[in-house]
Parts: structure tokens; C-alpha cells; sequence
């Protein structure tokens, strides 16, 4: 039997009214005044605010290119990180954060192979040392119908493939996620095709929008987002962004994706927003804002990204 993400909902979800969202938002009142985007993202600061932000050692200033829209609401925090999908730990969004807290991620390793000079591995450390982190604010837009507008932290991705050195025939990227069924309950579920596993097309993976991330909400992911380190492709439905990456290999072929080897009729390899193009079993021309009170808007062509990467797909 083929497996399914579940059907999107229209309701309130119970997570975000048991953490006071409304009252929340009515606080932060309307639009995104200076004071209160700093008092939502303290890390954004602002050209008025003589306070420095704190020091740390993991403080990524925001890349001005990708500032807060102009017609969204950044999501809080608290509702970003209450509200994810992660079937390693289970298929209830609201409860991903509480089983996944505590899953061991150090020591960590990202392996690199296929077509390469060099095959290698990484630590995270090094890996977060050697590409300091920006912060970038983008639409994320699941298949389900719906949506946030999230403060992603990370660097190019194309910095991450020129040090990985591809070999000429190298076309797409094939990227694996941990195998834990210990720590891991979801991965228990043995009707899944564990570990998951996604890829990209090299000139996708290379595209400017493409972030390797490590943090989010000026802070190292927390595991619900997948930590330490996962891809973040913004024009494209939310399940081609892998979380909790161990492995990345370069291939000459399109390689077989977790949601597509599921169900090839609903989640296609390329998988782009597309309003015009209904999921077979709901339109996709509209999405909830789980950030605004699941407001609902109007989806928009590679989610808002169209200027930037239509011409991808132009041949
Ligand atoms: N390893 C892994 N990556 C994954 C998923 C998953 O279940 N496992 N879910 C995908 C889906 S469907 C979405 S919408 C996003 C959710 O990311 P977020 O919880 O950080 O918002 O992660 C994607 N990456
Ligand atoms: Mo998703």
C-alpha cells in the first residue's frame, strides 16, 4: 500500500493555540515595524539600535538580499519549531520537537562521494567553521498546503559543491539522511524506505537560493528542523529540502527520491510550486499561513522565486 502525506487541514492546529499565538500576534500588532521585527528576531537588530548583538560564537547578520517580505509575517519561533515534519520520529507535526529532543548529534559526519576528485568526510564543526553562516528569510512551502516565512541560516550551497570538487559528468546530487531507529521512533515504522533519502540536479543544487543550513532563528538548528545540517531549496515543495544529512554523493543519473519512490503519481522529482498544478488529491493553488492564523493566501509560482530560478526549466 502506498503511503501518504496526510491531508491537508483547514483548523487551527491545537499546538498553536496552546501556545498563545494569537495573543502572541496581537502583541507584535500589525505589520513589521522596527521595533517589533527586532522584538520577534532579536538578532536582525536594526540601523536605529545602538546595542550590538550578543556576542557568540554562532551569529549570522541577516544577507540584506533576503530581508523580511514585504507582505509576510515572520512565523515565531515557537510555532515553526512545534510544527514540522520529520517522519524519522513520527508523522504528528506537533510532536516531532519532543521526541526529537536529545537525538545524539556529536559526533557528526557528512560524507562526500560519487563522482569527485576525492571522496571525504566532515565534521559539522568544520563544517560550520569553514562556511560561516548568513541569514536569509524565505517562504517555505510544504506540499500539504501550507506555509511559513522562516529565517533560515546557512551559506551557498554552491560554496559547499566547489569544495567538494565534482567530476565533469556529475549531474545531480543524491543526498542521505540518518539511520537511528534507536533514537529515532519513526524509523521503527518499517513500511518507509529508511533513511531518507532526496536529490537534487546539479545546476539546482548550485542555484543561488540554495542554502546548506545550519541554524535557523539565529541559533544551530534544534533537531526538529534537522540538525545538524540540512539543505534548504525554497522555490520547491517543503519534502526536497532533506533534513539531518549524513551523506552527499554526486551522480550522472537522476537518482530515486524517498516521496517519489512512495507515491510516483504525487511527488514528482523536480517537485517546483505550483499553483497550476493540483496535488492529485487537492489543488495547490492556495496554503495556510501557520504563522498568521492560518491565514489563507494565494501559493505562488517556485513559491515566490520565479524571477530567480524559471529560467531552470526554460529547455
Ligand atoms: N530527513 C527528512 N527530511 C525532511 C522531512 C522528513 O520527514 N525527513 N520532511 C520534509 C518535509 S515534508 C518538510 S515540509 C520539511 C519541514 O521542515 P521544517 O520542519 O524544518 O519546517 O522538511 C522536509 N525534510
Ligand atoms: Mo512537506
Amino acid at each position: 500500500m502506498k503511503r501518504r502525506l496526510p491531508e491537508p487541514r483547514v483548523t487551527p492546529t491545537p499546538e498553536a493555540l496552546f501556545l498563545g499565538r494569537r495573543k502572541f500576534l496581537k502583541g507584535v500588532g500589525q505589520g513589521l515595524g522596527a521595533l517589533s521585527l527586532a522584538s520577534a528576531f532579536p538578532l536582525l537588530g536594526s540601523a536605529a539600535d545602538p546595542v550590538a548583538p550578543a556576542k557568540s560564537p554562532y551569529a549570522p547578520r541577516l544577507n540584506p538580499a533576503f530581508p523580511p517580505l514585504a507582505d509576510r509575517r515572520l512565523t515565531p519561533a515557537a510555532v515553526a519549531g512545534r510544527y514540522n515534519n520529520f517522519y524519522e520520529f513520527t508523522t504528528d507535526k506537533a510532536s516531532v520537537a519532543r521526541l526529537a529532543a536529545g537525538f545524539p548529534t556529536d559526533p557528526w559526519t557528512i560524507t562526500v562521494g560519487g563522482l569527485v576528485e576525492k571522496p571525504f568526510s566532515i565534521g559539522i564543526e568544520d563544517l560550520m567553521a569553514r562556511f560561516p553562516a548568513e541569514e536569509r528569510i524565505y517562504r517555505m512551502r510544504c506540499v500539504e498546503g501550507w506555509s511559513m516565512v522562516v529565517p533560515w541560516d546557512g551559506f551557498p550551497f554552491a560554496k559547499f559543491i566547489d569544495y567538494c570538487k565534482p567530476l565533469s559528468a556529475a549531474r545531480h546530487l543524491r543526498f542521505v539522511s540518518f539511520n537511528d531507529p534507536k533514537h529515532a521512533p519513526g524509523q521503527r515504522d518499517t513500511s518507509f524506505p529508511w533513511p531518507y533519502y532526496e536529490g537534487l540536479r546539479l545546476d539546482e543544487a548550485r542555484h543561488d537560493l540554495t542554502l546548506g543550513v545550519t541554524g535557523v532563528y539565529g541559533k544551530p538548528l534544534p533537531m526538529q528542523h534537522g540538525a545538524p545540517f540540512r539543505v534548504v531549496v525554497p522555490w520547491k515543495y517543503g519534502y526536497k529540502s532533506p533534513k539531518s544529512i549524513v551523506s552527499i554523493e554526486f551522480v550522472a543519473q537522476q537518482p530515486p527520491t524517498f516521496w517519489n519512490d512512495l507515491a510516483p503519481d504525487e511527488y514528482s522529482y523536480l517537485s517546483n510550486v505550483d499553483p497550476r498544478v493540483p496535488h492529485p488529491r487537492w489543488s495547490q493553488e492556495t496554503e495556510r499561513d501557520i504563522g498568521n492564523d492560518d491565514l489563507r493566501i494565494p501559493t505562488l509560482p517556485y513559491n515566490g522565486y520565479a524571477d530567480q530560478v524559471a529560467s531552470l526549466y526554460k529547455s
